[in-house]
């Protein structure tokens, strides 16, 4: 008896020693979940779960899709699902989202962050509130959330980025970065990514010379996308990770004299990149299926809220038609590697 309790206490001792946030190599924030608590992995679901899904930006077609998927997981779960969120993606627009989810009483926050560190004091104080925060596609404070549910490993994604752009103009030339909001910890994590593996020989053809900011804002990322051309006579191609970008940017090239002679690729929706894609204009982009995504963050708080998990790595759940997921480090869990569009397959799509 006496030596489960010196063990339960080193290992108190142990989890609070992991706590804090540093720098992974991916440059994402790492740290621990501060969850205590026992998993408890035969503990069924609970019914009538209140889920709060909190986008970070509701006029998004990308976080649209997931929004389905976590809806489908809201009645699999027989909980209530409540979708709200800002207009604008912008840094502190989140909080007051946030703080009413902990007035309502609601059992479960499913946030996609616009910055890590704005959300941090509000995710801490709905926690301490009993409110069971996941996050998924762009991650908060790591201390301040239960659980990331990553699309893709940030590496997978930046990787691939770069070989896309590489492919796409023959290996050599200079390239351009037309990315989302400043803050957004997705989107600085994979650009991270692409700056190192850019380093590497097998990309000594190429230059990055800009990394411009539509702020996932349609009319700023077309904008943004004649500025950088206007800019860099000499640009070869532009990497787009985030779906309102690679769009508007697709719609600039498309109807600009640089059509065909500008490589496009990034992360985008078959459905917003169909067209462009069949066309010409852009070959080949990258996604996963954001709907997937969107329920098995659902699925993920679900599972916190009824005890099954709490968050450390190792704990394993059933994510309903998804199957089985075990947490990763650093309270992570991923969905799984991103699909390439080309004129080939994007037919078989649809969202
Ligand atoms: C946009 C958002 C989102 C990102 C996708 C790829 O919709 O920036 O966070 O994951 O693009």
């Amino acid at each position: 008896m006496k030596t489960r309790l010196v063990l339960a206490l080193i290992g108190v001792v142990a989890l609070s020693g992991c706590g804090g946030t540093t720098k992974d190599s991916a440059g994402q924030q790492t740290g621990t979940a501060t969850g205590t608590a026992a998993a408890n992995p035969g503990a069924p679901l609970k019914e009538n779960l209140k889920i709060t899904f909190l986008p970070k930006q509701v006029n998004n077609p990308y976080f649209t899709v997931a929004q389905k998927g976590a809806e489908k997981a809201g009645s699999a779960i027989k909980g209530e699902l409540k979708a709200t969120g800002p207009s604008d993606a912008s840094a502190s627009s989140q909080v007051t989202y946030i703080n009413t989810a902990a007035q309502q009483g609601q059992n479960a926050l499913v946030l996609s962050a616009n910055d890590a560190n704005a959300v941090a004091p509000a995710l801490k104080s709905a926690r301490a509130q009993g409110l069971k925060v996941v996050t998924f596609d762009s991650d908060a404070a790591p201390d301040a959330r239960d659980v990331f549910v990553n699309q893709a490993t940030t590496k997978e994604i930046g990787t691939s980025q770069v070989k896309l752009i590489s492919d796409a103009i023959g290996g050599s030339g200079e390239i351009a970065i037309l990315s989302a909001t400043a803050n957004a910890t997705n989107q600085n994590a994979w650009i991270e990514i692409m700056k190192t593996e850019l380093a590497k020989p097998e990309y000594a053809g190429l230059k990055l010379v800009e990394t411009a900011y539509g702020n996932d804002d349609d009319q700023t990322s077309f904008q943004k996308t004649q500025g950088l051309l206007q800019a860099h006579p000499n640009l070869k191609g532009i990497i787009s990770p985030t779906t309102v970008g690679v769009a508007a940017a697709a719609r600039y090239l498309d109807s600009s004299e640089y059509k065909g002679k500008i490589a496009l690729t990034g992360l985008g929706t078959p459905n917003q990149m169909r067209k462009y894609v069949q066309n010409g204009t852009v070959k080949s982009f990258a996604l996963w299926d954001p709907s997937k995504l969107g329920y098995l963050a659902t699925y993920t708080a679900a599972a916190l809220a009824s005890g099954q998990i709490t968050g450390a790595e190792g704990e394993k759940f059933k994510a309903g038609e998804l199957g089985d997921y075990t947490i990763g480090a650093k309270g992570e869990l991923v969905l799984g590697p991103p699909t390439v569009f080309t004129k080939d397959n994007i037919d078989q799509f649809d969202f």
